[in-house]
């Protein structure tokens, strides 16, 4: 019984070795009786270690030889290995797309005023802000002398970005534009890139959106003495009314 539960056994499965290591100390006893002992002591010992190698096979494969009701237990485990690998595969794909529309987007937004009427150095300084938390500018109507121009617009809201544009035209252009600038928009899906394109036909000016409390500063030629619409081109912001007019003086 000692070897049974060694484990040498029912770990390695070698049936033939088994026996006949077993065979090998009971054989000493064959030599040492009689000449017509042997067959029927080999008969009794061969059974006993028959029978014992089987059930220690059959304890040790745990029904998958005999026993055909327990054999059920074994594919247990063929389970594990195909749920595991089941899972691995489902995260690893869920995190690659997500970084690639995130690069896309970063790269349409505007850090700096664009456009052709975009000028270097300095001119006449002029300031304009937001209406508090209103879409809105704080002055509807702005006088500038021809010329170089540098104005300051000032976020003065606590939540949304605005931005300035200058278009060379009423609100025809004035709208044309700001479509362009939604469809920036919805192609970075991000409304901080809500800027028309420097290209864009009728613009002339364009800040970057600003955040709440933030400014930004811009020096540009004028167009000639005239009356000209800008605007805030954050989405919604100037269907909401956020637009006034530049006087060329
Ligand atoms: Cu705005």
């Amino acid at each position: 019984m000692s070897w049974r539960g060694s484990g040498n056994f029912r770990g390695s499965g070698t049936r033939p070795s088994a026996p006949g290591a077993r065979g090998r100390g009971p054989g000493s006893v064959f030599d040492a009786g009689s000449a017509g002992g042997p067959s029927l002591l080999a008969l009794i010992v061969t059974c006993c270690v028959v029978g014992l190698v089987g059930l220690g096979l059959a304890a040790g494969f745990g029904g998958t030889l005999g026993r055909g009701g327990t054999a059920v237990a074994r594919p247990a485990p063929a389970t594990q290995p195909t749920a595991a690998p089941a899972v691995q595969p489902t995260a690893a794909p869920t995190a690659a797309p997500t970084a690639a529309p995130a690069a896309g987007g970063a790269a349409a937004i505007p850090t700096e005023p664009l456009g052709p009427a975009v000028a270097s150095g300095s001119g006449e300084p002029v300031e304009l802000g937001s209406a508090g938390e209103q879409l809105a500018f704080d002055q509807q109507t702005l006088t500038v002398p021809a010329g170089l121009v540098t104005l300051t617009f000032v976020n003065n809201s606590s939540a949304v970005q605005h931005n300035w544009v200058l278009v060379d035209g009423g609100d025809d252009v004035a709208s044309a534009v700001n479509d362009a600038a939604a469809a920036q928009v919805a192609t970075a899906r991000n409304p901080a890139a809500a800027v028309p394109p420097a290209d864009t036909p009728g613009l002339l000016v364009a800040t970057q959106q600003i955040n709440p409390g933030d400014s930004v500063s811009v020096t540009f030629e004028t167009p000639g003495p005239g009356t000209y619409t800008y605007l805030c081109t954050f989405p919604g912001h100037y269907i909401a009314g956020m637009v006034g007019e530049l006087i060329v003086e």
